[in-house]
């Protein structure tokens, strides 16, 4: 039955689409858990002693996709800790290795109930990163060596993952470009 399985829905679109901010949104009206692919990667990384802090960081500055052993771990463990059932997944999976991966380890254990997918021209994108950067982000990545480089894995390696899933009619396409808000509206019924 589908109720012991864990619900997911993936969150999908490129560097600085808005998949954090409208996730954010959508906990709070309805009650999903956020997990971000991204900022378990981080927070891995920021552990003293970690193995793999390096090899993480590393990836992230280059905007490539760290081995889906570490991120799916990272995620089945958030999920097993968690005592809520509806899980969104944002930014996983990023391209085949990470598909296959996710499918071995925890195919039979979730219900995939769609791919959100967040729409926003490179331009967008790349504007609402650096502007990010300049007020202090911290992050890494979000400079304008790294983002062409995550541009380039976003285009190469993860396009075909939306496709793929668009081809088992899984996807729900967002225009990202308007304002959180107006985003927002057009989330809402996807979750009601
Ligand atoms: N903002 C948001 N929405 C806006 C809107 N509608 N209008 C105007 N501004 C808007 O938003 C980005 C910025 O834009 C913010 O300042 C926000 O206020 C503003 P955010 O919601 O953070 O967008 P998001 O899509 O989450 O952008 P993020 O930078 O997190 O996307 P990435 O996909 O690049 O980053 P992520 O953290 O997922 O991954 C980082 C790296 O980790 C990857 O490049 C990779 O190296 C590694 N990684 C893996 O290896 N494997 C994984 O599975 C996941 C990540
Ligand atoms: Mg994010």
């Amino acid at each position: 039955i589908m109720s012991d399985k864990y619900n997911v829905a993936f969150v999908l679109g490129g560097p600085g689409a808005g998949k954090g901010t409208q996730c954010e949104k959508i906990v709070k009206e309805f009650g999903y858990v956020h997990l971000s692919a991204g900022d378990l990667l981080r927070e891995e990384r920021a552990k003293p002693g970690s193995e793999f802090g390096d090899m993480i960081e590393e990836h992230i500055k280059n905007g490539t996709i760290v081995p889906v052993e570490i991120t799916c771990s990272l995620l089945e463990r958030a999920m097993k800790n968690s005592e809520k059932n509806d899980f969104l997944i944002d930014g996983f999976p990023r391209n085949q290795n990470n598909l296959e991966g996710w499918n071995k380890q925890m195919g039979e254990k979730v219900n995939l109930k769609f791919v959100l997918f967040f729409n926003c021209p490179l331009e967008v994108c790349t504007q609402r990163c650096l502007d990010r950067g300049a007020a202090g982000s911290g992050r890494s990545d979000d400079n304008m060596e790294s983002l062409k480089k995550r541009f380039d894995t976003y285009m190469n390696a993860t396009m075909p993952i939306i496709e793929h899933y668009e081809a088992l009619n899984l996807v729900q396409t967002i225009d990202a470009t308007r304002s959180p808000e107006e985003v927002f509206e057009d989330v809402k019924p996807l979750f009601s």
